[in-house]
């Protein structure tokens, strides 16, 4: 799978491991770019799945003579499945990231591997592009630290600059609305974090640091947006507890 490659050059996320005697808000520093294969892969349950889902919808969905965005790209492990997988021809892939930390190892990273499509890593802010005609767009948990009241222009815009039959491709963490199954679904997802090495401790300086960069809406939220911005064709193709990946067909314009 493709993040076997991000798995050999990581380092064991230990940023939450000692008492921290403030928590500070969750960034993109160096400190977690330099451990992020490994945070990522015990953090959240089907990661690897995911990335690799990422890379079988890219071959069905890449057209000739577009763009092929990963926005939110951080070390490149959605650009590489892309990369990997991608049939179009005469295509290019860009990853976009705000992380200076990020862009600098991405680069790196996805340099170090042959393939015929072209990449670019950008260092930006996903909110104030040019988007370009594309006929692949990854947001692969990005959208949840977005702000929510933007969220929607985002997605429009994304969907304007999709050629028709192109896919949005959404992996987010989610709240249910449900409170009962909500608490069930945080507890199942700690006791994932607790089998993969991390401790009580970990666990919950972690979660208070995210809390006010990580603002989540329910699966219904998502679908109901992509709707209303156009993807007619929305459904979430991965779940696992609380953390979901969407894809979002823009619709051919002869059908
Ligand atoms: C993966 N997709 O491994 N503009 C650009 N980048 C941003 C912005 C923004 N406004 N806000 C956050 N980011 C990756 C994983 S991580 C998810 C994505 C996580 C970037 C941020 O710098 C970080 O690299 C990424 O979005 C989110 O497939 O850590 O939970």
């Amino acid at each position: 799978m493709t993040d076997t490659a991000n798995k050999k050059v990581t380092n064991h996320d230990a940023i939450y491991a000692q008492p921290h005697a403030e928590i500070q808000d969750f960034s993109f520093d160096e400190r977690v770019a330099d451990v992020f294969p490994d945070m990522i892969n015990r953090s959240v349950p089907g990661y690897a799945t995911i990335v690799h889902g990422i890379g079988r919808l890219t071959a069905r969905f890449a057209q000739p003579d577009t763009l092929l965005y990963d926005l939110g790209c951080s070390l490149g492990a959605a650009t590489l499945a892309m990369k990997q997988n991608n049939p179009a021809a005469n295509s290019l892939i860009v990853g976009i990231d705000s992380s200076t930390a990020m862009v600098e190892r991405c680069r790196k990273h996805v340099n170090a591997f042959r393939g015929e499509t072209p990449v670019e890593i950008r260092l930006g802010d996903i909110l104030n592009q040019d988007y370009q005609p594309c006929s692949v767009v990854v947001l692969n948990f990005t959208l949840q630290f977005i702000e929510p009241a933007l969220r929607e222009a985002l997605l429009s815009r994304l969907y304007q600059a999709l050629t028709p039959g192109g896919v949005l491709i959404l992996s987010e963490k989610v709240r249910d609305e449900d409170s009962r199954c909500n608490d069930l679904l945080i507890d199942l997802h700690h006791e994932f974090k607790r089998d993969n090495g991390y401790s009580e401790l970990e666990i919950s300086q972690k979660r208070a640091a995210i809390e006010n960069v990580m603002q989540l809406n329910s699966l219904s939220e998502h679908l109901d947006r992509l709707q209303r911005v156009g993807f007619s064709h929305a459904q979430a193709w991965y779940r696992c507890y609380n953390f979901c990946s969407i894809f979002a067909i823009k619709p051919d314009s002869t059908k």
